[in-house]
């Protein structure tokens, strides 16, 4: 691809005036209508767990606010809205789909009927339910230790909560989720310090907030609605302090659509300071703050003794941390510490947001927990406008930890499902997402279901991950657009692929949570597909166990009518009572005990725990240990790897990302200064190499990122590297990957 100069001149804001070009794009296409109808349909967002729609209506949120609808959701309501998959598609072999790339793949359009790979076969085929159902059972009926599932959140409560009842009805506790790569590190952190796992401010208590730090997310592209909340905060005096090794434009200056007049064009200034960090060093910076913090005489003592546990540890920390170490760690100087620790100790209330860039590190749970010390040491943790708040990913990824798709289902659930089945569940063992991956690629998988998601290509390492799917008999995904996974990740004898409804199609209504701890109930709808087999997940599910487990001490197929699965959660699920009503009332309700406006939390004591954080230790290795001789022009990097502008995770819709200014794809984005003192240019093409493989004819781009650190984008770059896992929350390390960047031999030579 040739480049394009003027594609890569970022604009000088973030959002404006392309998402309102966009949504013009898209509204005016010939599939405008179908595009405004499903907006205007009772269901939630498809696309980000921020969470909008439902019974109040497609633009409105859970505080009545309007004009909450961001082009993000339009982008992913149009992929589901393409017609079906030519089926002529399905004359091309495996190996001539898997050349493929996402966007390519994504573009082929929706599933309409079952497909299977036979093996030995070099295409897929039609198969009929029937069949699909009795090769299914059978695959179901090995040791249940052999069985597993892997999910992504972007299917209903409903569903979720029979995909666990099923696993463990059978004694397995195989439940991989996408949230083991996500936000794993939010919930084991939160949950030890608060006993609950989750955001404790809702969107009101946002709304008080005079201060918010934002802590590794990219808002403007993955939770573009967070962004009015921003300019709403700074209009009213308050302050926005923003952590990234990278700057991001929309978080500088961000012209939102809601407020066309005064943000619009002109944008609205989000950040009051930007904190430009070494990528993986959040901790340090933490510890930072609270050594100035008790240098400032800004800690709330009286609070910390009376509501939390183990402060001292967390101060003496700080204390004795010496000041070099901090600054040489996470390379910000003690004056902007200072100071962004006044901004802290100053306010009223505080609001600490943060997402993968906190989340994605082999010290992951410390990063969470460093942020919780900060709150706590400032009061602000348990009162209204303040607290702890991880910014989830998938529009229903929390729903599905709240339902029991995890490897640590809470006590109270365990019991009430025992009470159930009338016998007690196998909760040993159990595999995460990247403990599946491992698993299987030890013969000890024998059939996996995938519940949504691309479990191929959201982790690292492609390699193993195909090689490891490869050893599992048999693999069925459910989905509703095909995805590289069932091209790529596929069972050593057969892989089904079976179409689904999206939310807004489903012939029942099911719930879904928000990352503010909202539920939201979807009204039924139709499906635009005209001669297509879907089947809705929660028919599958039940139709499956019921084959599996008979209609005792559980009438399976009674729960096809959501109405009873509904009755089903109210009765197991913590804070979920509410749902037994929802039918009736249609009342849409924040769980209980989830949202803190009082500082007592539902841990043992009544207190929150707080631990001591070790500093990282950020070393890089030297380009030996790649293999690369001294002599090429070379730089060893932390590199980041994340989402572009459009994309949805492992899905591609555009190619490039204009407000990065990176046109394409194949781009690693680099610091001007590092480029040249490696003896490299902008715009040429290098390859980029890490410890499980190298990626060629990258382009370099300059960009506003720290000196040492780098971004690129997945699923691609998940060809390249192994990533070290967090130990306390199993989740990759997508955020600092060691890599070298170095000129290509046919450049010299
Ligand atoms: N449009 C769209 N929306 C989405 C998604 C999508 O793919 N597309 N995905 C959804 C999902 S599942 C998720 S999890 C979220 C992801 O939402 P984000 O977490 O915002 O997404 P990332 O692209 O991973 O970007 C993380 C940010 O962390 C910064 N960062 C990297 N390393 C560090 C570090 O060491 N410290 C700090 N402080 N910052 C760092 C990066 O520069 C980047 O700005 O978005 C959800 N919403
Ligand atoms: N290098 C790197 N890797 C990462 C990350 C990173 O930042 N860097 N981020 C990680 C994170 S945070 C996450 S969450 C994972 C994402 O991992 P996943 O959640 O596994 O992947 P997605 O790409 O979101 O899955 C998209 C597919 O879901 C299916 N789908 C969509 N809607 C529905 C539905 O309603 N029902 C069903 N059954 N299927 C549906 C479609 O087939 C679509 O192709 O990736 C992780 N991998
Ligand atoms: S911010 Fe998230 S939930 Fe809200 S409209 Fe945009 S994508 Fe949907
Ligand atoms: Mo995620």
């Amino acid at each position: 691809m040739t480049f394009d100069r003027d594609r890569s001149n970022p604009p000088e804001i973030g959002g404006g005036l392309p998402v309102i070009e966009y949504w013009a794009k898209k509204t005016l296409s010939p599939q405008g209508a179908k595009i405004w109808k499903t907006l205007l349909h009772k269901s939630a967002c498809l696309s980000c767990a921020w969470g909008t729609g439902g019974q109040k209506g497609g633009f409105v949120d859970e505080d009545h606010q309007g004009l909450q609808r961001c082009a993000k959701s339009v982008e992913a309501i149009a992929s589901e809205l393409q017609p079906a998959i030519a089926p002529e598609i399905f004359d091309l072999s495996i190996a001539e789909l898997q050349k493929r790339n996402s966007q390519e793949v994504n573009n082929l359009g929706r599933l309409s009927h079952p497909m299977i790979l036979r093996s030995g076969k070099r295409h897929y085929e039609r198969i009929s339910w029937q069949e699909v159902f009795e090769i299914v059972t059978a695959a179901f009926q090995k040791p249940a230790e052999r069985v597993a599932s892997y999910s992504s959140g972007r299917s209903s409560n409903e569903a979720a909560f029979l995909l666990q009842l099923l696993l463990r009805t059978l004694g397995s506790n195989n439940l991989a989720d996408c949230s083991d790569l996500c936000h794993a590190a939010s919930t084991t952190g939160l949950k030890t310090m608060f006993g609950s796992g989750t955001s404790m401010v809702s969107l009101e208590s946002l709304q008080h907030a005079d201060c918010v730090v934002l802590v590794g997310s990219n808002a403007p592209a993955n939770h573009p609605r967070l962004m009015n909340e921003l300019i709403k905060l700074r209009d009213r005096g308050g302050k926005v302090m923003i952590i990234n090794p990278l700057i991001e434009i929309g978080l500088v200056k961000f012209g939102s659509p809601a407020f066309p007049i005064r943000s619009l064009l002109p944008g609205s200034e989000i950040a009051s300071l930007y904190l430009q960090l070494v990528p993986g060093s959040d901790t340090a910076l933490f510890v930072g703050i609270q050594k100035a913090l008790i240098e400032q005489n800004l800690v709330k003592w009286n609070y910390l003794r009376n509501v939390t546990e183990n402060w001292e540890a967390v101060i003496n920390q700080a204390k004795s941390t010496a000041w070099t170490e901090i600054t040489e760690t996470c390379g910000i100087s003690q004056l902007e510490i200072e100071a962004a620790a006044r901004m802290i100790g100053r306010a009223r209330s505080v609001v600490f947001a943060w997402a993968m860039g906190i989340t994605q590190h082999e010290n992951g749970v410390d990063n969470v927990y460093s942020i919780a010390n900060t709150a706590l040491l400032t009061g602000n943790a348990g009162k209204l406008g303040a607290g702890t708040m991880p910014i989830r990913g998938h529009s229903n990824v929390q729903g599905f930890g709240s339902m029991g798709v995890t490897i640590h289902l809470k006590k109270e659930i365990q019991q009430a499902i025992e009470i159930l089945l009338g016998r007690s569940l196998n909760l040993s063992g159990g595999y995460d997402t990247r403990a599946l991956i491992e698993a299987a690629d030890r013969n000890q998988v024998d059939t996996l279901l995938c519940l949504g998601g691309n479990l191929y290509a959201a982790n690292p390492d492609l390699t193993e991950a195909k090689r490891a799917l490869g050893k599992i008999n048999t693999i069925v995904y459910l989905a509703t657009k095909p995805n590289l996974g069932h091209f790529h990740g596929l069972a050593a004898e057969n892989t089904i692929v079976l179409p689904v409804f999206a939310r807004f199609e489903n012939p029942h209504r099911v719930t879904t949570e928000s990352g503010n701890n909202f539920v939201r109930l979807n009204d039924s709808g139709e499906t635009h597909l005209k001669d297509a087999d879907l089947i809705s997940e929660v028919e599958f599910l039940c139709e499956l166990a019921a084959r599996l487990h008979g209609n005792h001490p559980i009438d399976w197929r009674k729960l096809q009518d959501t109405r009873y699965v509904r009755q089903l959660i109210a009765r197991t699920i913590p804070g979920y009572e509410k749902i037994g009503q929802i039918d009736e009332t249609g009342e849409e309700f924040t769980i209980a005990n989830r949202v803190f406006t009082e500082p007592k939390f539902p841990t043992s004591s009544g207190k929150a725990k707080m631990f001591a954080t070790p500093l990282p230790t950020l070393d890089l290795p030297n380009p030996e240990a790649f293999g690369i001789s001294r002599n090429i022009p070379h730089i060893v990097l932390a590199l980041g790897t994340g989402r572009s502008y459009a994309q949805h995770n492992t899905v591609v819709y555009q190619a490039d990302d204009r407000y990065r200014g990176m046109p394409h794809r194949n781009c690693i984005l680099m610091n001007r200064e590092d480029v040249r003192q490696a003896g490299l240019q902008e715009h040429q093409r290098v390859t980029v190499q890490a410890d499980a493989g190298k990626l060629e004819d990258v382009e370099i781009i300059f960009g506003d990122i720290r000196s040492g650190a780098a971004l690129m984008f997945y699923p691609e770059v998940n060809s390249i590297f192994r990533a070290k896992i967090d130990p306390r929350s199993g989740t990759p390390a997508y955020k600092r990957v060691a890599a070298i960047v170095y000129a290509q031999r046919q450049f010299h030579s």
